[in-house]
This record gives structure tokens, sequence and C-alpha cells, in this order.
């Protein structure tokens, strides 16, 4: 195992410049010394005299003009102005102590890469939509978001998801009729309005049975897609101006009373578990829990429950939920870690985490998410402990999971499956790629890169994780381009010096990454994940850099060109390394959930559901932060 670390000081190309100040004084002499003036006085002493005297009266008469002057509106301009500034430059002694001030901070001094990337967004003035016809893109990724519903609408409406290819239904999730409900907030944000309504209707008339009668469902999987789901159908609806107004036929009330209702079943999870962690699985009929099979809970199930029930009491006023759901949060911040890393199972016995098992991808994943983004979702609250948890965990991963392919130098994050002792696999799933975008929205909390630059927020480490924010976004795009299908397997492992890895066998023979990725026959499904669009599109709100739409756009084409059935729907792939690839007879509710809605949202208007004033829940569905916009 290489101990080397792929991230250095070399690495992020920052520079300190940042910190630097220059003195008013500094200026005045340094553009005197580099004028015509200059060259004319220094030859005598007599002009020397001359010089110092005429920078004194120029200083002097800079400094009476300032105080007459408006303050001016950029940030700087604004340090030096207010209240203190006022009083200083009311008399004479106030212009001359002035003289004297600390100056303000500059803004940083930026990279090449940041220059050209901050001239293009300047040129653009506000406006991304340069080059390909993005709109023309955006209206066809609706297209595709009516094609998948038409699918499921003819031949598994009610059911959880649609098997397109056998055009039969099937209740993986329980049977809420999970693909409505998690595809409902994306046919807001398109505006789809027929498959608003009609997914309303089925909501309105056929859920509170299904919650009342239905048989076992998962903890995790209920909260995100269909409490998540209603949750934000509410606030897109306008639930919090106007709760009983209806929209398209149904009251943004009924999502809400769904929501609550479904909470209220699911709850006896948190309350009949011996410990602050939950049982994995509810019995929705008999309102009883119990745990998985093997008596445990998954890391990221039991820790990714909480954006969705602390947003469910502040629309109902009942702190139960939040409180339930946080409890499990302040007892995983009392457990011993590994340079804050967790493992993926845990006891709802004991409440100890259980085995030494450590990665990002399944069962670990959304612990990592969800620490920053219920931080962001409660700024304010005394709930720093989550950013300091996720600030060490994100250290952990770099020091300990973090590595480069070769030959090629791609950025990966492996796993620990025997713990920090035992020896590193350079195994990532898909599912890691969501952490991308989870680097950058920790990083600048939502605001663009420029913005937080010029605004002077971003710590050295904000800069470290916002780079390898952008080099894993790379990674997870070349397992998507190193393929025959241009689709990403389920798993890939990287090559290491040392390693005697087989290659790829099926990869695209054209990518140059093709000895980085190796794609085990087992690992070559493709379920149709969000992950990799998820952060293509946070990265490009965040860096308004273009290429994150352009591999998003490719990535689309693929999912166009080997997924879509023809009678409706998409289909997941069996191998998406051999052409045609074997298709797989299923449709996943969060390719309608999360994968499509990313892709709208990243080729559409950059001021559609802001980044700093919602949070996406891991499955895609927006929730407000509370008092970041005046808009909500
Ligand atoms: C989704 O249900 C969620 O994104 C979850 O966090 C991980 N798995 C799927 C998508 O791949």
């Amino acid at each position: 195992m290489s101990k080397s670390l792929p991230y250095s000081m070399k690495d992020v190309h920052y520079d300190n410049a940042k910190f630097r100040q220059r003195s008013f004084f500094k200026v005045i002499t340094q553009n005197m010394l580099t004028s015509n003036l200059k060259r004319e006085c220094v030859k005598c002493s007599t002009g020397k005299f001359l010089m110092l005297l005429m920078m004194c009266g120029l200083a002097y008469l800079m400094l009476t003009r300032m105080s007459s002057i408006h303050p001016s509106t950029d940030g700087t301009a604004k340090n030096v102005g207010g209240q203190e500034g006022a009083k200083l430059i009311a008399d004479g002694s106030g212009r001359l102590r002035r003289l004297w001030r600390k100056p303000p901070r500059l803004p940083p001094m930026l990279t090449p890469d940041e220059i050209t990337s901050r001239n293009r967004s300047l040129h653009n003035s506000g406006n991304l939509d340069v080059g390909p016809n993005w709109k023309a893109r955006q209206q066809r990724v609706k297209e595709a978001f009516i094609h998948a519903w038409s699918g499921y609408k003819n031949y598994a409406m009610g059911y959880d998801e649609l098997m397109p290819l056998s055009h039969r239904g099937v209740d993986g999730l329980g049977g809420l009729g999970a693909t409505i409900i998690d595809a409902l907030d994306t046919a807001m944000i398109m505006g789809v309005d027929e498959v608003v309504r009609e997914a309303g209707s089925w909501i309105e008339e056929h859920l509170p049975e299904r919650i009342d009668g239905k048989d076992q469902v998962n903890l995790f999987e209920t909260t995100i897609r269909v409490v998540g789901g209603l949750l934000s159908a509410y606030h897109l609806s306008g639930g919090e101006k106007s709760g009983n107004a209806s929209q398209n036929g149904t009251k943004p009330a009924v999502y809400l009373e769904n929501a609550r209702k479904l909470a209220d079943h699911l709850l006896i999870a948190f309350t009949s578990s011996p410990s602050a962690i939950p049982f994995s699985d509810v019995v929705l009929r008999d309102r009883s829990a119990h745990p998985a099979p093997d008596g445990l809970s998954s890391t990221s199930e039991v820790s990714t429950l909480q954006l969705e029930f602390n947003y469910l009491s502040s629309l109902t006023g009942d702190p139960k939920y939040s409180l339930e759901s946080m409890k499990v949060l302040e007892h995983l911040k009392t457990l011993p870690k590994v340079e804050g890393l967790v493992p993926i199972y845990i006891s709802p016995h004991s409440g100890e985490f259980s085995g030494e098992n450590i990665r990002l991808g399944s069962r670990g994943d959304s612990y990592y998410e969800y620490l920053i983004k219920v931080w962001l979702q409660n700024q304010g609250s005394n709930w720093t402990y989550l950013h300091n948890m996720y600030e060490e965990s994100i250290r952990g991963v770099k020091h300990l999971l973090v590595r480069k392919s070769v030959p090629n130098g791609l950025v990966f994050v492996g796993e620990l499956p025997y713990g920090p002792q035992g020896s590193f696999s350079p195994k990532m799933d898909h599912l890691v790629c969501f952490l991308p975008g989870t680097l950058a929205l920790g990083a600048t909390k939502g605001i663009t890169k420029e913005k937080a630059m010029r605004e002077n927020l971003l710590s050295f480490e904000d800069l470290e994780n916002l780079k390898l924010a952008e080099d894993l976004a790379k990674t997870c795009f070349e397992m998507y381009s190193v393929t025959s299908t241009g689709l990403a397997p389920e798993i890939v492992y990287f090559n290491m010096e040392g390693e005697s890895e087989s290659g790829p066998g099926g990869g695209n023979k054209d990518s140059k990454y093709v000895n980085d990725i190796i794609i085990k026959p087992a690992d070559r499904h493709n379920l149709l994940r969000p992950e990799t669009v998820e952060s293509l599109f946070i990265l490009f709100r965040i860096t308004e850099d273009p290429k994150y739409r352009k591999w998003g756009w490719e990535i689309f084409e693929a999912f166009e060109k080997y997924t879509k059935v023809d009678s409706g729907g998409y289909s997941s792939l069996d191998d998406v390394t051999t052409l045609p690839p074997q298709r797989r007879d299923k449709m996943e509710t969060f390719f309608l959930g999360e994968t499509l809605k990313y892709l709208y949202l990243l080729l559409g208007e950059t001021n559609v559901i802001p980044l700093d004033e919602y949070v996406f829940n891991t499955e895609a569905h927006p929730f407000p932060i509370r008092g970041a916009s005046r808009k909500q």
C-alpha cells in the first residue's frame, strides 16, 4: 500500500496573497516611483526633496477628496465607509489618523485558472447559457422524464417501481407507490402539470389507506423517498403560503398530512429501540418495528433521517420528529471513530458500531452527507458539533482513503474493509460519487466559488476540499466514459502501483483511463443512479465551469441511447461494458426523483432552487433552509 498522500499544498495551487495587505501610502509611492516624474526628479537632491513634497501634497489632496465622495457600493469600500469611517472623516485629525489606519483586506489573488473562470463569468454577466443550446437540451431531459412517467403510468401505476421490459409493476419498497411520490417534485420543478395532477390525485385517493394497511417498510428508504418527496411537494406547491389553496386539483395540505401520518407510523422504530439507534424496519399496519435479520442497522440509514424529520417538525410545530431523529446524531457524536470515519454497521441493541468496515459507498455514504447538510439546514442552531464531525471526517477521508491511480493519476476514495490496521482496498462504489457535490457544498455553503473568494470566506481547508471535489468529479465522469456504453458500472477498482489487478476487460479501449479503472464482471450493472450527475450539478452551480454541463449532457445521451425503452420508461443494465448492453427489467424510483431532476437543474437557469437557500435531501428532494430567502 502506498503511503504517499495525493494531497499537499502544492496540489491546491493556492496563493496565500489572500492575506497580503497593501498600505495606501505604499500605493502612492509605488505609483509615483514608476511614473515619469521619477525619471525627471531623482537626478538631483532638489528633485528628491520636491518629489517628497509633492507626494505629501498629493496624499493630503486625495484624503480631502475621499472625505467628500459617497462610499462606493463594492464590499471593499463598505469596509472603509460605515459609521466608524464617517466619524473619522468628519474632522481634519480624523483624516490624518485615517492615513495611518490599517487598510482593508484586498480580495484574494486568483490563480490563472480562477482568473479565466472569473473573467468568463463576469463576461457572461450572470448568463451561463453560452455555447450549446442548453435550453433545448434541458427540454430533452424534460421529455425523458415524461417518457419515464408514461411507462410507469401505463404499466405500473400505484406500484413502487416499473418493470419496463415485462410491462408490469413491482412493490420493492413496501407498496406506498414510491415512484409517484419520488417523481412528484421533479414534475413540479419541470412544470409538467399533467404529471403533478395525476400524482397528486393518486396520493389523495390511495396513500392514506396504504399507510395504514401496508406491511413492512424500511425506515430509511421510506423516509428519504416518501416522507421527503411529500414534504418538498408541499413546499413547492406553495403549502407554507396557502396550505389549503388547491393547485392542479390537490391541496398542498394533503402532502403534509400524509407526510405526518406516515412519520407517525415510522416513529415506532425510534421509540421501541432500547438505544438511540432506531430499528431498520417498520410494519405499518400494526405500528411495530424490528431490526434487520442480522440485528444490525446501517450507519448511513440511521443518520439519514434528520433533514426530513427536522423539516416536518418545523412545518407542523410538533418537535417530536426532530427530537427523536436528532438523538441519533447526538449519540453518534459520542462514539469512538477512526479520524472521524465510522464503521458501516451499528447495533440498535447496544448502540455501538459493529465491525470495522469503513467505506463511503453503500451503508456509509449519506452519514457524511447529512452531517454537513443537517448543519446547513439549521445554521444558527447550537448543532455546531455536526460541522466539527463533518470536518474531522473529511480530514480522515483525505488521510486514510484518498489515493491516486496509475498510470494516469485519477484521484479516488478507497475503502478500509478491515479497519485502519487492515489493508487498503482500491474499490469505489458509484455511490461514492455523491462526495464531490457534498465537498463543494461544505466548502462554499452553496454560494459560488467566485463570490466566496471575493468575500474572503474560504479557508485553506475549504479550498483543498473544493479541489478534491473537482478531482473526484472528474474520476466519477471517467467511470462513465471508460466503458463502451458511456455509462458507469456499479463498482470500480483502481489500479495502484504494485497491485497486479488485471485490466478492465470490456471498457472502451479509446479511453485514456482504460488501465486505471478495473471493472470486475460482477459489478458491471448500472441502476440509473444519480450520484455523479448530482455532483456535476452542484459543482456547476458552485464553480460555474461549463465542463460539468458538458459531462452531464454526455451521460444523459448515453442513458437515452442504451436505457430508453420504446414502450415507455428506462431500464437498468446488466453490463455497461458490452454492446449492445443486456437490459435489466427495473426502473428505479430515483431515476425520476433524482437523476433526471439533477440533469434538468444542471442544464437550466442557475437561480432555480439556489443552493444557499435550499438543501436537497439524499433523494434530491429540496427543503428550504429556514430564514435563508426572502422569496420563500
Ligand atoms: C438513493 O436512494 C439515495 O440517493 C441514497 O442516498 C443512495 N441510493 C440511492 C441512489 O443511488
